[in-house]
């Protein structure tokens, strides 16, 4: 027996059948820094996920790092494996979708093993061909398909930091703050104003997440949030648009109330264009110029992220 384990094949961020241009397969330039136009950090990261469960199955396993197609091909092709495990979120439905066809074409006896995030969807689970569908924890799930013992101690493997391959202990801190309104539970009491300051002044980076498109914003409160978020002077701000996805109270609330919009294919709901949703106060199209307008109020107060 001989595993398989793969994240999506790229290019990604580019407009094609399986992706667009607003969506690439990066923490810095997608999400946080993309409207600093020069000063916009490049930063690869590993699939975690797999490299984790690689590192706590017993069978042969390979893994593919974000592949290209033609890659991912050769590997199948070279009749090395018994399975393929493919690893995908929700927006890269479409990409694991081809993955499993060519799989299932290329050789029939390969077993397809699915798993990550995208396994939320039920679309999945009917359209996408597969022996075996992992959601949630997928250690156990795999130990279980090769019969080995389950309750194995889990291992952490090393992965080094995007920066500079670095290993370090903890250095960064990502904080959802999410609205000044303390609409969650876990924020509720929180001085963002000192924790961010006592955090950045033992040395840590911070980055603050402040989540757009909120039921109570309209255009006057959602710049309260923004303003806020910049005001906290961390070292990086990310915005991101509220996406109701499967399996969360809140796409099911959505969903309940009529709130979801029709034909808007799974590789648009990202967070990084336009909302998927109907907003009381929010068009899609002005949900994409609220967003890039957030982050261009960040660049000119703050400058560049460092
Ligand atoms: C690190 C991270 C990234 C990194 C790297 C992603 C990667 N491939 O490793 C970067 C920054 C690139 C990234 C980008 C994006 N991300 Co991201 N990311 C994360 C984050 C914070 C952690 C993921 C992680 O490594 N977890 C730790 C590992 C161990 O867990 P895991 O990957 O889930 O794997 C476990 C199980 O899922 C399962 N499993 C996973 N794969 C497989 C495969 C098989 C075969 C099996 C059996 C099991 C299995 O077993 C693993 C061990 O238990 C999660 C949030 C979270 N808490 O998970 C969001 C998250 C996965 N990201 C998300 C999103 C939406 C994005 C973006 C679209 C955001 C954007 N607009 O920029 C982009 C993707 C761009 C693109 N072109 O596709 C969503 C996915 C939502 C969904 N329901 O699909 C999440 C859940 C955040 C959220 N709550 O919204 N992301």
């Amino acid at each position: 027996m001989h595993l398989l384990l793969t994240s999506v094949f790229g290019p990604f961020g580019v407009d094609d059948p399986f992706g667009s241009r607003y969506n690439k397969m990066e923490l810095f330039h997608n999400q946080v820094t993309r409207e600093q136009g020069l000063f916009s950090f490049r930063f690869n990261h590993p699939s975690f996920g797999l490299h984790f469960l690689a590192e706590n199955v017993s069978v042969p396993t390979t893994v593919l790092d974000f592949p290209s197609y033609a890659k991912f091909v050769r590997e199948v092709r070279s009749g090395r494996y018994t399975h393929v495990g493919i690893s995908f979120i929700v927006p890269n439905f479409e990409k694991a979708k081809a993955m499993a066809e060519f799989v299932r074409q290329a050789d029939p006896g390969i077993q397809i093993i699915l798993g990550g995030h995208g396994t939320s969807i039920p679309e999945s689970r009917t359209q996408i061909p597969h022996d075996h569908y992992c959601v949630g924890e997928g250690v156990r799930f795999l130990r279980r398909i090769f019969g080995e013992n389950e309750d194995r101690a889990l291992v952490h493997p090393l992965v080094h930091s995007s920066f500079n391959k670095n290993v370090m202990g903890v250095t960064f801190l990502w904080m959802g703050v999410e609205s000044k309104k303390a609409c969650y539970e876990k924020n509720a009491g929180v001085d963002f104003q000192d924790l961010v300051a006592q955090l950045r002044g033992r040395g840590i980076s911070v980055m603050t997440s402040v989540i757009l498109f909120e039921e109570h914003h309209d255009h006057e409160t959602i710049w309260e949030d923004i303003d806020f978020g910049i005001s906290l002077k961390a070292d990086y701000m990310q915005f991101m648009q509220l996406g109701p996805m499967n399996g969360t109270t809140l796409y099911d609330d959505y969903v309940a109330r009529g709130k979801m919009l029709p034909g808007i294919p799974f590789r648009e709901r990202h967070g990084q264009e336009k909302i998927w949703f109907s907003h009381p106060a929010f068009s899609r199209e002005e949900s994409q110029t609220f967003l890039t307008a957030a982050f261009a109020q960040d660049y000119r107060e703050s400058g560049p992220s460092y």
